[in-house]
């Protein structure tokens, strides 16, 4: 047995987003946002699920943060619905929606849990969708709009703020794959909008540092890591331009303050041309406190010309699956880390999301979930191996500290430590969450 153990002062945390956990939709004038319309959209997710109720989190925040304290937790990685702030994403402010957040930050402070506060997680207000959303530059003053209201409400309160969580998904899983709301299919709408999100991230930063507001910021892209299955100059390459499109496409602009060439030249072949106007680098390309790395899958991939949008293939390896069918792949968790760390030096980087799919249900009132504990352990013997090479690694956030709305998965996916029944809303703990509680309160586990 080996024991793993990480650095004094790690910060354990655990993770969720509104949309996924609170429900309560209609309540205190909360606008619409694209995954309310989305959700409601026949066909688009699992089972017909939508977000409506959720976890009910709106009604059960103290429940939840109890269990949270129960838990040993350093922060909480929760968002903010921006609908619920600004129910037509622009104008008139909600004052009962900032109250909500008011009683959750309250209430987490009170317990010792530091707020970690996404600004965007996917719930755009409707409002601006039908005016082009994230294709519309005019949304990224209305965010920027959005995240100042925030940091004058909550400056001193909240001191961990991320701008925006997985502009992968926001740009391409959701313009260009069409998986995700508001499900369009188009790769030039898609690189536009990812444009507009780090522009639109930028700006927040900047804002940020302009107001002196007290403590750190960040962004949250999600990553992926995949190993060519030889080592020919054409594998290497095609595995690049996937993990490129999830890495420096989001990384580059806001550490380096230019988009990576191989893939600027390759969107172009696909006949797509990114609108950079004058300026625009330099609003993106703003210093930032720290870097979120969400990590969930990696793959053995090989090219294959002609294949998707960068001519590879994955290869079946036979690796273990999780419900969700991802392949377990704590390597690339490794890889990806040691990648970064080496393209971008000391930054200091919180995971904000590593987690697996597990649907066990509950039996006599236990929840024995061995194949997530064995994931969590795998990867986070990972993340040390990362630490021991290097990388800044500053905390590790589970996702999700419940059973949730899994976005097109809707409820047919757990992602939770913590087991959710949806017609009743109880919260079980699971075997999971007895271990991760042990792990955060030793700094280490016995692998
Ligand atoms: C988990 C990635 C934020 C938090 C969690 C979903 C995801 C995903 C989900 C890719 C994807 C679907 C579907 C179709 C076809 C080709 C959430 N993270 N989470 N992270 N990533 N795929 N090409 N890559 O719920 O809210 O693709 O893909």
């Amino acid at each position: 047995m080996a024991i793993i153990e990480f650095p004094k002062g790690m910060k354990w945390g655990a993770a969720t987003a509104s949309y996924q956990i609170e429900g309560a939709v209609h309540e205190d004038g909360r606008g619409l946002s694209i995954w309310d319309t989305f959700s409601h959209t026949p066909g688009k997710i699992i089972n017909g699920d939508n977000g409506d109720v959720a976890c009910d989190s709106y009604h059960r925040y103290e429940e939840d943060i109890d269990l949270l304290k129960e838990l040993g937790v350093d922060v909480y990685r929760f968002s903010v619905a921006w609908p619920r702030i600004f129910p037509n994403g622009t104008g008139e402010v909600s004052q009962k929606g900032l109250e909500y957040y008011h009683r959750v930050v309250d209430k987490l402070i009170e317990n010792g849990i530091e707020p970690m506060c996404t600004l965007y997680h996917w719930d755009l207000p409707q409002a601006l969708q039908d005016k082009g959303g994230w294709a519309n530059r005019e949304t990224i003053s209305a965010f920027v709009h959005y995240a100042e209201t925030m940091f004058k409400e909550f400056n001193g309160k909240i001191k961990y703020w991320i701008t925006l969580n997985e502009p992968w998904c926001i740009s391409f899983l959701s313009n260009y794959i069409g998986a995700h709301a508001p499900g369009f299919q188009d790769l030039q709408l898609a690189t536009d909008i990812s444009h507009h999100l780090l522009i639109a991230h930028g700006k927040t930063v900047k804002k940020f540092i302009e107001m002196e507001i007290e403590g750190k910021i960040g962004f949250a892209p999600n990553t992926t890591w995949l190993e060519p299955y030889s080592n020919k100059q054409e594998d290497i390459d095609a595995c690049h331009r996937e993990i490129g499109h999830y890495v420096e496409w989001f990384m580059d602009p806001v550490f380096k303050g230019e988009y990576p060439r191989f893939l600027l030249d390759w969107f172009e072949k696909k006949g797509v041309t990114l609108h950079i106007q004058d300026g625009d680098l330099e609003e993106i390309h703003q210093p930032i406190d720290f870097l979120g790395i969400n990590f969930y899958n990696g793959y053995i991939a090989r090219y294959k010309e002609n294949e998707g949008l960068f001519d590879f293939e994955y290869v079946e390896m036979g690796y273990e699956r999780t419900d969700i069918d991802w392949p377990i792949f704590p390597e690339g968790f490794y890889k990806v880390l040691t990648y970064i760390h080496h393209r971008y030096g000391n930054v200091p980087i919180y995971i904000t999301e590593n987690g697996a799919c597990y649907n066990d249900e509950p039996s006599n009132g236990r929840v024995r979930d061995d194949k997530r504990i064995k994931y969590l352990q795998q990867h986070l013997t990972a993340l040390s191996r990362a630490i021991e090479s290097g990388v800044n690694i500053k905390g590790y956030c589970v996702w999700s500290l419940l059973d949730n709305f899994e976005w097109a998965e809707g409820y047919s996916k757990r992602f939770g430590i913590i087991h959710v029944d949806y017609h009743t809303s109880e919260r079980t703990k699971k075997d999971s969450f007895y271990w991760y509680k042990k792990l955060i309160a030793n700094n280490w586990f016995e692998m």
